[in-house]
């Protein structure tokens, strides 16, 4: 990876912070912008702002034409089947609540069962309870080992001939655990369960085939893959939802309209009520041209190295903990033992280092791992191996300033 000359098209990533340059290690909260990205936001809003699907003037002619081609890229970056397949949203958790409103509300009933795993994010957790609480479905886990993997004979046992939908996240964003969801959804289907993919931390980092994954549902954000907040996607196979009412109406949505009924428009457009984030759309196709051109095979081999480098050497320090897999996703998350993660996070901070603190929406797994909250260092294509040496160093000098003697 030419990652001095990559980083030259991330014009956050030359500034100093505290004095020091920045080490951008909170990827898994949201990913910096290429100058591409910005350039594409900026040209939207200078040249061709216009609402989209409805006027035919000039204008709103090429704004229509760029996010439907922004779709198109989309879909081909994913290998969905078809445009109709790819509905824009504000992000993974919007994505993840229409599909527990849209399709689970709709289609659960008591006796049923929903599964997860015990490594989801809030947004792919609560949508379910809710869902659950509304249906009088049962909410049920799969087993997590302790070193933070899903097992697939335990997988087989949870899911059973009453499971209707299994939610999995693809990449847990505390561990770094790359779980098996092609073959969950083999299991899933098998029961005649749907499977939804939470792709939020995968689909920046690695090649994404909905088609191969076989997955129903598939949800991810734009922000945490070089594109402009606001903006997500959720993928669906067409049968289910040419079936899905949609969860919002109003403009845009709609085929014909009269005082007392309504019918709707054909996908994806009857999932899409309101105006769009039509910059962010946009911006996001530009976002996935700019990873097509450094290749979604070399990010993720890149990426495997920099999560091996840094779990190596954070595992190393005396007293620190690192939670997870030793094969993981780019990340490493890990607490020193004695000091609040919020106080590492203030001292790596002082150094110009961003990591995240916190139980990073993921509070039953917190739980689990019988720690409150931890620190959290998320790579991306454009980190470095030399940005891993300032993190443990980093990592090091906070024990020091806090005392920590072991
Ligand atoms: N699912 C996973 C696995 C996530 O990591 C996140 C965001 C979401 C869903 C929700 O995505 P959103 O774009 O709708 O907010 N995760 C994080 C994180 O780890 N730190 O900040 C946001």
């Amino acid at each position: 990876m030419d990652t001095t000359s990559i980083r030259t098209d991330f014009p956050i990533l030359g500034q100093k912070v505290n004095g020091h340059p920045l080490v951008y290690l909170d990827n898994a909260a949201t990913s910096q912008k290429p100058q591409s990205v910005i350039d594409t936001l900026v040209t939207y809003y200078e040249n061709y702002n216009s609402n989209v699907h409805r006027g035919v003037h000039t204008l709103g002619t090429i704004a229509t034409e760029r996010y439907e081609e922004a779709r198109e890229k989309i879909r081909k970056f994913i290998n969905a089947r078809s445009t109709k397949e790819i509905i824009y949203t504000k992000g993974t958790t919007n994505s993840l609540n229409m599909i527990a409103t849209g399709y689970g509300r709709a289609n659960l009933t008591q006796g049923d069962e929903i599964v997860i795993s015990p490594m989801e994010h809030h947004a792919n957790l609560i949508p379910w309870q809710q869902a659950a609480q509304a249906t009088g479905a049962s909410l049920k886990y799969f087993p997590m080992k302790a070193d933070g993997t899903l097992d697939l004979e335990d997988v087989r046992r949870t899911i059973t001939d009453h499971t209707k939908i299994v939610a999995c996240t693809q990449v847990s964003n505390v561990l770094g655990t790359i779980n098996p969801v092609k073959e969950i959804a083999e299991i899933a289907h098998e029961k005649g369960a749907v499977m939804v993919v939470d792709g939020a931390q995968s689909t920046p980092h690695m090649a994404i085939d909905v088609q191969d994954l076989d997955a129903d549902f598939f949800a991810f954000s734009g922000h945490k893959m070089l594109g402009p907040t606001g903006i997500g996607i959720l993928y669906g196979k067409q049968a289910l939802l040419d079936a899905m009412e949609p969860v919002e109406t109003g403009g845009e949505m709609i085929d014909e309209v009269d005082y007392y009924r309504a019918t709707w428009a054909d996908l994806p457009w009857k999932m899409e009520a309101g105006t769009p984030n039509i910059a962010g759309a946009i911006g996001l196709g530009s976002a996935v041209d700019y990873l097509n051109q450094i290749g979604m095979d070399a990010i993720s081999e890149y990426e495997t190295e920099l999560g091996r480098a840094a779990y190596e050497a954070v595992s190393a320090i005396s007293g620190v903990t690192v939670y997870g897999p030793e094969q993981r996703a780019g990340m490493v998350s890990f607490n020193i033992e004695g000091i609040h993660p919020h106080d590492v996070s203030t001292a790596l901070d002082a150094e110009g280092i961003a990591v995240r603190a916190g139980h990073h929406c993921a509070q039953p797994l917190h739980r689990r791992l019988e720690c409150a909250s931890t620190v959290r260092a998320s790579f991306y294509f454009y980190n470095t191996l030399e940005e891993i040496e300032k993190l443990t160093r980093g990592i090091k000098d906070a024990k020091e300033y806090f005392g920590h003697v072991l």
